[in-house]
């Protein structure tokens, strides 16, 4: 599906945020297997954000955000596996594959979720692709009268959403606990002056990286912050 909307059955159900758009099957089976089958070898790290430890497990490559010193930091290369997905990201994306320079691998264990949270500023679009399950994508965003405005897809196996404009930085997005396994693939392209801030910055070199944040958990009261 090419439509920014997935069908809605109720009249009052939301539209998904301007900038968001859903196409279902990016990939096809035999591509999730391959992506699967290398996937499973990745050295996963338990996410850890401030001491909490999350269900998720996750593997950063190209660049990575370092939350202890708040930058931009090296992470390994991405890996050849990766390279076709980033193609198909970016034709979906209207970008370049070059400027997907981080690509985040999380692994979602039965249980786990993410928090409401913005993507930090200094990435631009963002392209996620869901892997072996669904998930339920939730957006909010607070009106002036302090009210919530809300939407939410499914993210089916093999789809891919594309966040932009508002959808990325006017809108929060979270995810609830899954039920079964499931993988994404977060490919972020970067706001140029953060990148050429980073570059001048000496690498760091990790294997690979933790990455990523909770900022309350999906069924905890609203708080507003950037991941
Ligand atoms: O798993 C997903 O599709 C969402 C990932 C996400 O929101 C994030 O890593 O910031």
């Amino acid at each position: 599906m090419s439509s920014a909307k997935q069908p809605s059955l109720f009249e009052s159900e939301p539209a998904l945020p301007e900038g968001c758009k859903y196409r279902a099957e990016l990939i096809s089976a035999e591509e999730e297997r391959h992506l699967l089958g290398q996937i499973e070898k990745l050295p996963f790290k338990d996410f850890e954000f401030q001491g909490f430890v999350g269900k998720r497990r996750v593997v950063s490559f190209g660049w990575r955000y370092d939350f202890k010193d708040r930058e931009l930091q090296k992470a390994e290369d991405i890996p050849p596996f990766l390279l076709p997905l980033r193609d198909q990201a970016a034709k979906f994306a209207n970008l370049k594959p070059d400027d997907f320079g981080h690509i985040l691998v999380t692994e979602y264990g039965p249980g786990a979720a993410i928090g409401w949270h913005k993507d930090k500023a200094m990435f631009d679009q963002v392209v996620g692709l869901s892997l072996l399950a669904s998930c339920r994508f939730r957006f909010r965003r607070q009106r002036d009268d302090g009210k919530w405005d809300r939407a939410e897809f499914i993210a089916q196996p093999r789809s891919a959403y594309l966040l932009s404009g508002p959808s990325r930085t006017q809108w929060e997005h979270s995810i609830p606990p899954v039920e079964h396994l499931r993988y994404s693939i977060t490919l972020r392209s970067f706001m140029e002056k953060q990148l050429t801030r980073a570059k001048r910055l000496r690498p760091i070199p990790h294997e690979y990286a933790r990455d990523d944040v909770v900022v309350g958990l999906p069924w905890q009261s609203p708080g507003s912050a950037r991941a």
